[in-house]
């Protein structure tokens, strides 16, 4: 009954209006698990390759090449297996693809792959994915704490600031609920501002307002403006979240924040930074420096990681090894699980219990181009994770992950939202803010 019959792998459509590879994974008596690739813009260098066909046609981007991935070479290697064993489907995967960035493949088609033969696991056991994820993995389910975008930046809004999220989360919510309605009030009071500024301008790639600002850190007295307009107390039961993304402004320690007209080193970085930490309620940061900067981001983690959350994205990508070495040397204190930075569930897994042992936090994250597969929710979830990174609060790519997640709300029930506890660690923990250091 178990039994994989078909995977079968199409192309449908992102959020940005690129081409990704959907697959279906078909059991013997029809059972069906479906999922899609999502796909970065700001992607760091040891990522899963998202391979594309390159040419003219649809600006280089189309999958053939990834569909032929799964339809020739794949397919023939499940089908007939038993969907429930996820690490075989996965070690079978990586073994017709052993290379470091799974280049022969492609990350879109594998990561597609692994997760519709997860679904297509969970509808044989006729459990919700979120259930079938704690089961597997021996974990305690419970509704992550979001980070959600305010305004976008960065790669994601043509570089008109150079730094890339500026999120809220809401750490003092009671309830995933309560954490959404609290976010339409400062999302729609950002934009009321924006507006009487004369400055509205549409959103940029993952729903968050286009961000006219004059400097980067107009954009952040502008979210904590935003967040006293909403009738909230920046840092009590809401606090900021950056995602620096500095890799895609800056290479071997040297960055240019172009809308500034300034370059800096990595310790001008980090002490601007540590200025923003001292002047505004930021709970957590990623990517703070570059990919290919560790001794900047031990560095930073050293300055201010007994304060904030440092998550490493592009620094990490969600790879076991890389937490493995980052938490050896001192360098961040959380990692961003993106499945198709490394291509399969079971290989995400290795680095979040890796980061877990490490005593990191972690969250579960989207793409900025993403579809209606609300697979992250579930993974979030599923996993107890603690928190989760979808974008902002517009976009249906971006609201299905926060709906699904109040779906399962109302069967696990509003106490099992985690709250404030993924940030206990910082200065929100232990109630310290204006008298952080
Ligand atoms: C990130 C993600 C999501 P991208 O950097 O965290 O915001 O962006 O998918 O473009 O890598
Ligand atoms: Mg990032």
């Amino acid at each position: 009954m178990t039994i994989i019959k078909s995977v079968y792998g199409r192309r449908v459509w992102d959020s940005r209006g690129n081409p990704t590879v959907e697959v279906d994974v078909i059991l013997e008596d029809g059972t069906l698990g479906r999922a899609i690739a999502p796909a970065g813009a700001s992607r760091g260098a040891r990522e899963a390759m998202d391979l594309r066909d390159g040419g003219s046609k649809l600006r280089g981007m189309d999958v053939q090449q990834a569909l032929r991935s799964v339809n020739e070479i794949i397919a023939p290697a499940l089908v007939g297996r038993d969907v429930l064993d996820q690490t075989g489907a996965d070690a079978a995967i990586i073994a017709l693809d052993p290379s470091a960035l799974k280049d022969q493949l492609g990350g879109n088609a594998t990561v597609a792959t692994s997760l519709a033969v997860l679904h297509a696991a969970s509808a044989a056991v006729k459990k919700p994915l979120w259930q079938h994820i704690a089961e597997i993995y021996g974990r305690m389910p419970s509704i992550p704490l979001p980070e959600i975008q305010i305004f976008g930046g960065g790669a994601h809004a043509g570089r008109r600031v150079d730094i890339q999220d500026f999120m809220i989360m809401v750490p003092g919510a009671n309830s995933f609920d309560e954490v959404m309605e609290i976010t339409n009030e400062v999302y729609f009071a950002a934009g009321d501002i924006m507006a009487q500024k004369g400055r509205l301008a549409g959103v940029a790639d993952e729903g968050g307002w286009w961000p006219i600002f004059d400097s980067n850190e107009e954009a952040l007295e502008t979210l904590v403006a935003a967040i006293e307009k909403a009738g909230e107390k920046p840092g009590e039961r809401v606090v900021i979240s950056l995602d620096i993304a500095a890799s895609e402004f800056g290479k071997n320690g040297n960055y240019r924040l172009a809308l500034e007209d300034r370059n800096m080193d990595s310790g001008a970085l980090i002490d601007m930074l540590g200025g923003w930490l001292d002047a505004y309620p930021i709970a957590s940061i990623e990517d703070p420096v570059g990919e290919d900067d560790p001794a900047g981001m031990i560095e930073f983690t050293r300055r201010f990681g007994k304060r904030v959350q440092i998550i490493g994205d592009d620094y990490l990508v969600t790879n076991k090894t890389l937490v493995e070495n980052a938490a050896q040397e001192g360098a961040c204190n959380a990692v961003l699980i993106k499945v198709n930075q490394v291509g399969t569930i079971s290989e995400s897994i290795d680095a979040f219990l890796a980061a877990e042992k490490a005593g990191f936090g972690s969250v579960v994250s989207a793409r900025s181009g993403e579809t209606e597969d609300v697979t992250i929710s579930h993974l979030a979830t599923g996993l107890g994770g603690g928190q989760l990174k979808v974008g902002s609060f517009t976009r249906s790519e971006r609201m299905a992950k926060w709906n699904e997640c109040l779906r399962i709300q109302d069967v696990l029930g509003k106490s099992a939202f985690v709250g404030g506890a993924p940030l206990a660690n910082t200065w929100w923990g232990r109630k310290t803010y204006g008298d952080k250091k």
